[in-house]
C-alpha cells in the first residue's frame, strides 16, 4: 500500500485527507489513534483511540460522547484506490484544547482490516491494524516503512 495523508485546520476541526491505494475493496475502519508511533508488523505502538474525555466511548453511532478521534469508514474502490476526507470536529493543529499535539506529542492516523461498526467497543469490531502515519509537528513528508506487510504511508501536515 502507499498512501498519503494531509491534514489541515478548518473552521470546525482538523480536515484529515487520504488518498492511497492497494487495499483491500470495501469499507475500512479509520481513527486517530493516541501516540505518534508506528511500529509495525501490528501498530500496537499506536495505542487506543485519541479521547480527551474520561466518558467517551467509541463509535460515531453512539448517543453520547464519542471518542474525539472516531472517523467514519474509509470506502476502497474494486481498484484498491481510496479517496477519503473528513473533518474531525473539536480538534485542532493549534496549541490548546483538542490539539493533536497535547498528550504524548503527536497521534497516529490507524486504518483497519475491517469495517468499524460504530457500536463496538473498543474500536467498532474492525480487525487488525493495517496501515499507520504519525502525526507529529513539523515534521513534514514522514515516511512509515512496514516491511513484514509492504506498507507505506506517507505524511504531510
Ligand atoms: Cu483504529
Ligand atoms: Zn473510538
Amino acid at each position: 500500500m502507499v498512501g498519503e495523508t494531509t491534514l489541515s485546520e478548518d473552521a470546525n476541526g482538523v480536515n484529515v485527507k487520504v488518498e492511497l491505494v492497494g487495499l483491500s475493496p470495501g469499507f475500512h475502519g479509520i481513527h486517530i489513534h493516541e501516540n505518534p508511533t508506528c511500529e509495525g508488523p501490528t501498530f500496537e505502538s499506536a495505542g487506543g483511540h485519541w479521547s480527551n474525555s474520561e466518558e467517551a466511548v467509541h463509535g460515531l453511532m453512539q448517543p453520547e460522547d464519542h471518542h474525539i478521534g472516531d472517523m467514519p469508514n474509509m470506502e476502497v474502490e474494486a481498484s484498491g484506490e481510496a479517496s477519503y476526507e473528513y473533518v474531525v470536529e473539536k480538534a485542532t493543529l493549534q496549541d490548546g484544547s483538542g490539539s493533536l499535539f497535547n498528550e504524548n506529542g503527536g497521534k497516529a492516523l490507524i486504518i483497519h482490516s475491517g469495517q468499524d461498526d460504530g457500536v463496538s467497543q473498543p474500536a467498532g469490531d474492525s480487525g487488525d491494524r493495517v496501515a499507520c502515519a504519525e502525526i507529529t509537528k513539523g515534521e513534514k513528508d514522514e515516511e512509515t516503512d512496514n516491511p513484514a506487510e509492504g506498507v507505506e504511508e506517507d505524511q504531510e501536515e
